[in-house]
């Protein structure tokens, strides 16, 4: 491997793809998770880093020469970008690439929570069916709700727009309105979540948003309430939300995502009104490849034009090319 190839740092894990295509153009070097304290004498040229995951800020310090920072993913919250910024680092993320795949994910969640078809596929294959007849029917249903969507950015409006062919009725709260859509607009969290009976969330998990869906919001939701969630963990307030789901306040509800992932609260295993995922909603063959390629062509871009293709609004940094 030729030394003047730009060295590009992947701490932990990442997608196989990544691996497989940044030998082209960069020497990989590898850390067996993004601790600063890790980083030998030998990485201090590293320009770059590829992650799925965290970057702190200490290992962003100890690496003096980083440039660029491609996280897998569209949520950059593992990232301290307010630091990168600071510093002159370019935080690149992989929008656009998953919204369709997400967007359908949330709806399968959706229809799964309301419908309880996880269980009623466990029912027939624990040999039920045969055994104790039919499947109970489902206490919900998606016919006649009105869903409020938190968040209607990219991977929003794409659930938006296949709420409409279901022919449920479509709300939705951002700190500032869409124009050019006749979807019902709250100011408000909590004013969407009383207007609403399925709260859908799909806001960036950020200082702004953590734990915003609380106690006060569920109420606002009801009791016949489903909240969805298919962003971050960190937005709802988890133990809040259990709480809710036993005592009734709200109905139901769907998570792909965590607070601490991948630990799951024993509390919400233990709920029968819920339906669980492993962070999955982007997790296909297709759509993964097609964000490894971004995470890959976003480094390429930025060595070879000078220009990242998807920075992050925090960075929106050039490079001085030679
Ligand atoms: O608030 P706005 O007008 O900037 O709308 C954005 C909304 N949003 C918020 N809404 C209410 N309160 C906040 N503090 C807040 N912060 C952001 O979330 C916009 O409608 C939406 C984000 O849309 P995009 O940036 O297009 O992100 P995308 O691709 O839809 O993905 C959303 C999230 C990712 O950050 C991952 O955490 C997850 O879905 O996969």
């Amino acid at each position: 491997m030729s030394a003047t190839l730009p060295r590009i740092l992947v701490p932990g894990k990442i997608n196989e793809r990544v691996l497989q295509r940044l030998p082209d153009t960069f020497e990989i070097v590898r850390l067996e998770r993004a601790d600063p304290d890790l980083v030998t004498a030998d990485m201090i040229d590293v320009k770059g880093i590829a992650v799925s995951g965290r970057v702190p800020a200490g290992l962003m310090d100890a690496l003096p020469g980083l440039e660029i920072i491609a996280n897998f993913g569209v949520g950059y919250d593992g990232v301290d970008v307010k630091h990168a910024a600071s510093k002159g680092i370019v935080v690149t993320n992989t929008p656009d690439v998953l919204t369709e795949e997400v967007a359908d994910t949330a709806i399968g969640l959706l229809i799964n929570t309301l419908r309880q078809l996880p269980q009623a596929e466990q029912w027939l294959r624990q040999g039920r069916w045969a055994r104790d007849g039919a499947f109970a029917l489902s206490p919900l249903s998606l016919r006649g709700r009105t869903v409020g969507l938190y968040g209607l950015g990219r991977i929003g409006l794409a659930i938006a727009k296949r709420l409409e062919a279901f022919g449920v009725s479509v709300a939705y709260h951002t700190r500032s309105p869409r124009d050019g859509l006749t979807y019902a607009y709250y100011p408000t969290l909590e004013r969407l979540a009383a207007a609403v009976d399925t709260l859908v969330v799909i806001v960036p998990g950020t200082e702004a948003t953590r734990k915003t869906v609380n106690a006060q919001v569920l109420s606002a939701l009801g009791s016949n309430g489903v909240l969805i969630n298919v962003g971050r963990g960190s937005t709802v307030d988890e133990a809040a939300l259990v709480a809710a789901l036993q005592t009734g306040v709200i109905a139901g509800a769907g998570l792909d995502v965590f607070d601490n992932e991948p630990y799951v609260p024993d509390a919400l295993l233990a709920l029968p009104n819920v339906s669980l995922l492993p962070h999955v909603a982007s997790a296909s063959v297709v759509t993964r490849n097609a964000m490894a390629d971004l995470v890959v062509d976003n480094l390429r871009a930025w060595f070879s034009a000078g220009k990242a293709l998807t920075p992050v609004p925090e960075t929106p940094l050039t490079r001085r090319v030679g």
